[in-house]
Parts: C-alpha cells; sequence; structure tokens
C-alpha cells in the first residue's frame, strides 16, 4: 500500500479526481456524494466499451469474464469490511435498498405487535420511513433515543429504552446531518445483551473510518457507492450468513431461485438469494475499483486529512460572529452543519454557488434533527480527503459574503 504523508499527496490526489480541477470549483458536498477518482470512470469505459456482457447465465467468454470481474468485486467488498465469506456480501442499489430489505425481509418474517425497534434521533429519513411502515404492517413500536444538545446519542437513555421487547436496534453510524460519530461497537453489545438484531446505517462513515463487521459483531451493514468515490445504482447489505438463510427474500424472479415449478418454488441461499434480477454490473465493478482507489490512500491518511480539516473549518466558523454550529459532538466526522442569523439556508446555498462553492441546504432528509435543534433547515459543508484548508478559507468568504448581502 502506498503510504502518503506529504502535501504534494494532496495535489497528487487532486489531480486523480478531473472535476476537481475544474475552474473554480470548491466541492464540499461530500455527504451527499463524492466526486469520482479517474480510474473508477476508466474502468465503466473499459467494461461498457471492451468487456460488456452479462453475468451469472452466459456460456460464452464475454459472460464467464464479466460473472468474474462481479464476484471478485463481491471478494473486494468482503475485504473492505473482512466479513467472514463472500455470501455475507449483498449487492443493492444502496443504503436505502438495503434498508428496504431488512425491513420487508427480516421485519416482516420475525416482528410481531408489541415488539421493539429502536432508531435513534439523527437518523436519516432511509433509517426511519422503512421502520414506520414495518410497524404498521406488524403491530410493532418504534422507539426513538434522544439526543443531547451536542448531537451525541444519550446512551443512558438508550439503555433505558433496551427490554426483551426490543427485536431490532437500527442506527447510524456517522450522521448525515451533524456529523456525530456514533459509539456502535458499545451499541451493538447492549443491543445483543437483550437478544436483539443490530443494523448499522454505514452510509456517511465508509468513506471516513475504517469498518472491520467481525470486530462490530452488527447482524447487518449498509452503505452506497456513491458516497465511497463509486459509481451511483449500487451500495451494500452485510449480514450475518445463517441469519441470511433465515430471511426470506425481498423480491423475486430471475438468478435467485433454486428451481421453479408452477407448484411451488425454492430459494438461492444468500448472496443470490437477494440479488433478483440483472443487477448493476459496470456499477459494482466500477464500485470495487472504488474501493482499491480508497485503500491505495488508506485510511490513515484519510483520517489525518479531514480531521485537520474539520477541525480548521471549525476554528475558523467559531470566530465569526452570527454564526452556530449545529452539531458539536466530541466524536465527529468531517460534516459542519451551520446556519447565518438572518439568512435562510437555501439563501446561502445560493450566494455559495455563485462563488462556485457546492454545498448542500434543507433539511438533509433528516427532519427530525432539524426540528430537534429548532432549525427548518440548516447550509453544510461536507469534506473528503481531496479537499484543501483553503477551499475553507472561500467557505468562510461564502459565509461572509452572506452576511454583507443578506443578514
Ligand atoms: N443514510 C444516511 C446516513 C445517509 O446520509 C444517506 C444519504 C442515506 C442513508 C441514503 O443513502 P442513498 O445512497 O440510498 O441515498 N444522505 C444524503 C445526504 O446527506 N445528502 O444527500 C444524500
Amino acid at each position: 500500500m502506498t503510504v502518503l504523508n506529504s502535501s504534494n499527496d494532496l495535489d497528487r490526489i487532486r489531480r486523480d479526481f478531473p472535476v476537481l480541477s475544474q475552474n473554480g470549483l470548491v466541492y464540499l458536498d461530500n455527504a451527499a456524494t463524492t466526486q469520482k477518482p479517474r480510474c473508477v470512470a476508466d474502468r465503466l469505459y473499459k467494461f461498457y466499451t471492451e468487456e460488456y456482457g452479462t453475468i451469472h447465465r452466459g456460456v460464452y467468454q464475454l459472460s464467464q469474464q464479466a460473472t468474474d470481474f462481479y464476484e471478485s468485486s463481491r471478494e473486494t467488498v468482503r475485504g473492505f469490511l473482512n466479513a467472514r465469506s463472500i455470501s455475507e456480501v449483498i449487492f443493492t442499489k444502496g443504503t436505502t435498498e438495503a434498508i428496504n430489505l431488512v425491513a420487508n425481509s427480516f421485519g416482516r418474517a420475525f416482528l410481531k405487535a408489541g415488539d421493539e425497534i429502536i432508531i435513534s434521533g439523527m437518523e436519516h429519513h432511509a433509517n426511519i420511513v422503512p421502520w414506520q411502515q414495518v410497524c404498521e404492517a406488524t403491530g410493532a413500536l418504534l422507539r426513538v433515543v434522544p439526543l443531547q444538545d451536542d448531537g451525541a446519542i444519550l446512551m443512558s437513555d438508550f439503555q433505558k429504552l433496551l427490554s426483551d421487547r426490543t427485536k431490532l436496534v437500527s442506527m447510524v453510524h456517522v450522521s448525515n446531518a451533524l456529523g456525530t460519530v456514533n459509539p456502535v461497537s458499545e451499541i451493538v453489545k447492549l443491543a445483543h445483551g437483550v437478544g436483539a438484531k443490530v443494523l448499522i446505517d454505514g452510509a456517511q462513515a465508509v468513506s471516513h473510518v475504517p469498518v472491520d463487521v467481525q470486530a462490530l459483531d452488527c447482524d447487518f451493514y449498509v452503505f452506497s457507492s456513491h458516497k465511497l468515490y463509486g459509481p451511483t445504482g449500487v451500495g451494500v447489505l452485510y449480514g450475518k450468513e445463517d441469519f441470511l438463510n433465515r430471511m426470506p427474500p425481498y423480491q423475486t424472479g430471475g438468478d435467485m431461485i433454486e428451481s421453479v415449478t408452477f407448484e411451488k418454488t425454492t430459494f438461492a441461499k444468500a448472496p443470490a438469494r437477494f440479488e433478483a434480477g440483472t443487477p448493476a454490473i459496470a456499477e459494482v465493478i466500477g464500485f470495487a475499483e472504488a474501493i482499491r482507489y480508497v485503500q491505495t490512500i488508506g485510511f490513515d491518511y484519510i483520517q489525518k486529512q479531514e480531521s485537520l480539516l474539520l477541525a480548521y473549518a471549525t476554528a475558523q466558523f467559531e470566530k465569526l460572529s452570527g454564526v452556530t454550529i449545529i452539531g458539536t459532538a466530541s466524536e465527529k466526522a468531517s460534516v459542519l452543519s451551520f446556519s447565518i442569523e438572518g439568512v435562510h439556508p437555501h439563501d446561502i446555498g445560493t450566494v455559495m454557488d455563485d462563488l462556485g462553492i457546492a454545498i448542500r441546504a434543507g433539511h438533509h432528509c433528516a427532519q427530525p434533527v432539524m426540528k430537534r435543534f429548532g432549525v427548518a433547515a440548516t447550509a453544510r459543508a461536507s469534506f473528503a480527503f481531496y479537499n484543501t484548508t483553503e477551499e475553507i478559507d472561500m467557505l468562510v468568504m461564502g459565509v461572509k459574503r452572506c452576511q454583507e448581502l443578506l443578514a
């Protein structure tokens, strides 16, 4: 693995992302989606122009090769997560589909009236709404762990909510709206203590922190490729193999069966069991390329650079009057949500855009978080390892511009 340790490395890394050299672009919306390194785009192009074929069914060489690429991408993801087996890695469309899969399959098969599902007050809508739907269908109840004023989860309240009625705990690893990093190991241990299964929503985590699902011992871990420098349309559901094979299929059709007659169908084991239909073949292969790219950069470098950026941005923002940072937990990833007194977050977004700065303004698909902090929306800058302190200086200039024009 390449060791990166000088500021020249940052220049070199930025050159890997062609879009970043576009005139004047300051891209600070990495929590929504990350930019793509050239190697990922090249991999997609090569597959589509020279190697394209379907998987799992053709006897001809193109199809067999595509199958090998697709299945070796599963091995790349397995290694990335340190899962025990490739059977534990299911390709989905993304985090949202992975959570819906578990909600529909596990939820409908294993939950009954009076059972409880615990989530936290900082969940993305993707980790709220599917559970509400399951509760409606089964009579299970949704319990929500409240947040401290700094945006950290109230662990004592979590412990109080846990009981033998708790069948599932589904929590975010890193909050997209606040940046809070949750103590997921502790959450898993406590939940397992009452016999509950645990799903961790890693959509915002996998690009910032190394994840080892065996060490974590979670039952499910979900994330999206497009937030990890990979293509859109692909995500992962990690699940423990024994349990996956006890769960009923979510979608049915081709590729997920063992045998079909008009009288009866039997289903394949995981992962095929949960991959009905032709998947996003090229995108899965491009996703593996993105993971290899991230592994070459290395989490030591990523964490060093991103914590430097977060500390720098936080210090600059704390000096600004009339600006409030929302989400100040001691364990934070590189997300900076803020509001400017007297300025609507959407106007902040527009002024920033005029300066070439891409940030997100809105409720970040986390309306309950906005309600908890008494705001309708926030502006959010989110940093990746390819961002620079100069870009943060531009962001600060953008805030001052908003105040001049609008406050
Ligand atoms: N969970 C979390 C914590 C997220 O941040 C997101 C997307 C999702 C689930 C859904 O992921 P998807 O890939 O299936 O869409 N978050 C954001 C965001 O913060 N801005 O745009 C999308």
